[in-house]
């Protein structure tokens, strides 16, 4: 790593010092893990602090999307999208169940609430949508159909720590919802995820699941895994709630920096008008179309020679991979705008250390290649 490199993110974390103390009392308690201490704190602080009920915290976001969607009891085909990470679709395949792919709405990344219903066959056992990039769904009509059709949601929120509606956080809608607090995310512990459930039953229900199925020394009622997160990402959960709030407004200072310069560069679309009312800023994708004179492909690989790394979130589609591309629902003609859109999306780099004289370079390089 060069000094001059600027990746796409960068993880937030505390003052080295600050951490300090947690570590001291985890090595003199020698309680590593198994709902300690710090698990316990940080899950009841997380909830408050998401204003949501019933939080359940994991080892990290796939592991709570796995347990999420096992604890439904799920059989048959469940509806997705294929403009997501990989895991989205291989929590499904891992449960068994096969995924039917819903394009991306035209103005946005989210599924298109508007074609669900036309994927609905007498297999179809749940919905599993994806907040992505921490934009909110259209979870009004999606709770509407689901209720029609008697179908479990799940929410794929990895991207959504913290994002609120007018009605309050968006982790509040579907059955479950899942976040991921990956080093890359707004929120991270290392690794780290949680599930939150709409109910207190299903909370105990996904509790047990994460530790195996066990419900005291001598039975285990289900097949469970381990889902535990440990103490030392839990005391690091703990102090990172503290600056959160912090990270998010400065990614939302960058964010607006980037939609003042880049609006009026041709042949880029920003995205702003996609979020929340409360948003987080997890990630800046623009669209580079086809009247910018060079290839969203081109631009990145330009970009990447001057040593700034952008990503191409979510290029290829999940339908696009060899265990996926044989689904009836993956041909391209189902999935135009999810097609259209991973061929032009580009994430710029967006984290609170980025500092503006790095922005700059980066939004002058966009606007030069113009
Ligand atoms: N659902 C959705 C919708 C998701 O997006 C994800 C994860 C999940 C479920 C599953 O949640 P987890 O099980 O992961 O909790 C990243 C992450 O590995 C993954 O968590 C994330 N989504 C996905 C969108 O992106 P990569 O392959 O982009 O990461 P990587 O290693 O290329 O890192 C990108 C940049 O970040 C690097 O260029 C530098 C920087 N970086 C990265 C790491 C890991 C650091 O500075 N420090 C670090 O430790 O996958």
């Amino acid at each position: 790593m060069k000094s001059e490199d600027i990746f796409v993110t960068k993880p937030s974390l505390p003052q080295l010092e600050s951490f300090l103390p947690y570590l001291e009392e985890i090595w003199s308690s020698q309680v590593l893990t198994n709902a300690g201490k710090f698990h316990n704190l940080f899950e009841t602080a997380l909830a408050e602090y998401l204003g949501v009920k019933h939080v359940s915290i994991f080892a990290n976001g796939t592991l709570a999307l796995l347990t999420a969607i096992r604890s439904l009891d799920l059989k048959g085909e469940v509806i997705t999208t294929p403009y997501s990470f990989v895991a989205t679709a291989h929590s499904l395949l891992w449960n068994d169940l096969t995924p039917v792919f819903v394009d991306v709405d035209p103005f946005g990344f989210n599924m298109d609430a508007s074609k669900i219903e036309a994927a609905i066959t007498d297999n179809t056992s749940a919905i599993l949508p994806v907040h992505c990039y921490g934009y909110p769904c259209d979870v009004e009509k999606i709770t509407k159909i689901a209720k029609k059709h008697d179908l479990a949601v799940i929410y794929d929120a990895a991207h959504a720590f913290d994002v609120r509606d007018s009605a309050g956080s968006i982790l509040k809608y579907g059955d479950l919802s899942i976040l991921s607090f990956h080093a890359t995310k707004v929120f991270n512990t290392f690794e780290g995820g949680a599930v939150i459930s709409s109910t207190a039953e299903q909370k105990e229900k996904i509790d047990r699941m994460k530790n195996f199925g066990i419900t005291d020394e001598v039975s285990v009622v289900e097949t469970g895994i381990n889902g535990k997160m440990n103490e030392f990402q839990s005391a690091l959960g703990l102090l990172q709630l503290k600056n959160v709030g912090q990270a998010i407004r400065g990614r939302g200072e960058l964010s607006a920096r980037y939609d003042e310069a880049l609006a009026s560069v041709r042949g880029v679309s920003i995205m702003s008008h996609m979020a929340a009312e409360h948003h987080n800023y997890a990630y800046y994708p623009l669209l580079i179309e086809e009247n910018y004179s060079i290839s969203r492909d081109e631009l990145y690989e330009k970009l990447r020679d001057e040593r700034i790394f952008t990503r191409r979130y979510f290029y290829p589609l999940i339908s696009s991979f060899s265990m996926y591309n044989h689904l009836p629902s993956s041909c391209a003609a189902n999935l135009p705008c999810a097609n259209a859109i991973a061929n032009q999306v580009l994430c710029l780099p967006l984290y609170p250390d980025l500092c503006f004289d790095e922005q700059d370079r980066v939004i002058d390089r966009i606007q030069k290649y113009s």
